[in-house]
């Protein structure tokens, strides 16, 4: 073992696993993450990082891996990103969603507490546990009313967290975070799926884009912002709560115009609203107070709204630009 500090990261392969990577290699940690056993390789997302991090076979479903994971790594810090992380599977998989979502976080306390109970804990919570929400803007105060099975294991997640804090004194923090995004967001997510979809019609490889609710409105942050707010959590003298969120709200309409203006395209040429995307109970609208992460972590998100909407489609042109031309 290296005298440097040490952190383990589940979701390595995901979006705000790959940047959270970035940062934890760039202050200089050994970083860890784990992954799945799959038949085909996924680590587009962190092949830039090869050689810097270094990759553990575990599953949120199989305790003795993540107790492997954890006695390999040695880690001072473990970030629990992995999930299966969108909403309208949880519809699909609701059991699953549970599974990983859910359980998966007392399965990763309990290996905590086993081979080091003064590992420092950071649980990937959400939003969408606020679903139908109870006052506006939400803050650490504001009570849960989730609106898919998505929501209620990240509620079960949030509150096994803030027990095990309590109960065992474990180092155990909460990141309630907001909607983030960024070009390495998932294709289904609707803010990628509509930069995707904004490059695509661009450059002739499209024509037209299926979205479900445009009226819903989100508080939408980028990823690369978000991920300094969990590091930041994790090196404060007492555990706690946080609600990262950047105090603006736009709806999904908002997003296409300002995507395609970006782009000179008309959305009323291209976008059909299709049932087949509606969910079967909505979150409408979310807008996250973070008075206290601002005041306590020193935490700002640095990257406005229309910087992120032209962030992605520009990676996304570049992208598919580049591909075209291969
Ligand atoms: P993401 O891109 O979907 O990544 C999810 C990660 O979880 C992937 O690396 C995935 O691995 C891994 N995973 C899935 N099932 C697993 C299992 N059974 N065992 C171990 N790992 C598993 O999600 P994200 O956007 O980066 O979000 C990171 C975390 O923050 C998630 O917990 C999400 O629910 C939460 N969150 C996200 C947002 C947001 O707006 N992005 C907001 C609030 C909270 P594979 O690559 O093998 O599938
Ligand atoms: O991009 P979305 O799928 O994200 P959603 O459901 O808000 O969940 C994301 O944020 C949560 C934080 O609040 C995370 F915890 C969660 O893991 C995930 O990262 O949908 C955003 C909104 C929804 O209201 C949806 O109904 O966009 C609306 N929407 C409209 N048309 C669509 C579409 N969403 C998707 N995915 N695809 C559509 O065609």
């Amino acid at each position: 073992m290296s005298g440097r500090r040490r952190a383990l990261i589940t979701g390595i392969t995901g979006q705000d696993g790959s940047y959270l990577a970035d940062l934890l290699t760039d202050k200089g940690y050994e970083v860890f993450g784990t992954v799945r056993r799959s038949s085909s390789e996924n680590s587009e997302r962190i092949n830039h990082l090869h050689g810097r991090v270094q990759l553990l076979q575990a599953d949120l479903l199989d305790q003795a891996s993540l107790t492997m994971a954890l006695q390999e790594s040695r880690p001072h810090e473990v970030y629990n990103l992995g999930a299966q992380s969108f909403v309208p599977t949880s519809w699909s998989q609701p059991v699953l969603t549970a599974e990983f979502t859910g359980v998966g976080v007392t399965r990763l306390l309990e290996a905590i507490r086993t081979v080091d109970p003064g590992i420092r804990f950071y649980q990937a919570s959400s939003s969408e546990m606020f679903g139908k929400v109870r006052e506006v803007p939400q803050t650490e105060l504001t009570p849960f009313y989730p609106r898919s099975p998505y929501g209620v294991a990240k509620a079960y997640g949030h509150f096994i967290t803030v027990n095990y804090r309590e109960s065992y004194g474990l180092y155990a923090a909460s990141g309630i975070l907001f909607n983030h995004e960024s070009p390495r967001r998932g294709l289904e997510f609707v803010t990628r799926k509509i930069s995707d979809a904004v490059a695509r019609i661009k450059l002739g490889l499209a024509t037209e884009l299926r979205l479900g609710n445009m009226d819903a409105e989100r508080d939408w942050g980028f990823a690369g912002d978000y991920v300094e707010a969990m590091w930041l959590m994790l090196q404060q003298p007492e555990p706690s709560d946080y609600v990262i969120a950047t105090g603006e709200t736009h709806s999904v309409r908002e997003f296409v115009d300002l995507a395609f203006a970006h782009a000179g395209l008309d959305p009323e040429r291209h976008v059909v609203t299709d049932p087949a995307f509606l969910r079967p109970a909505e979150v409408d609208q979310l807008i996250g107070d973070s008075s206290r992460a601002r005041a306590e972590l020193g935490w700002v998100p640095r990257t406005s709204f229309t910087e992120l909407v032209e962030m992605m489609v520009d990676a996304d042109l570049a992208r598919l630009a580049s591909a075209a031309r291969v």
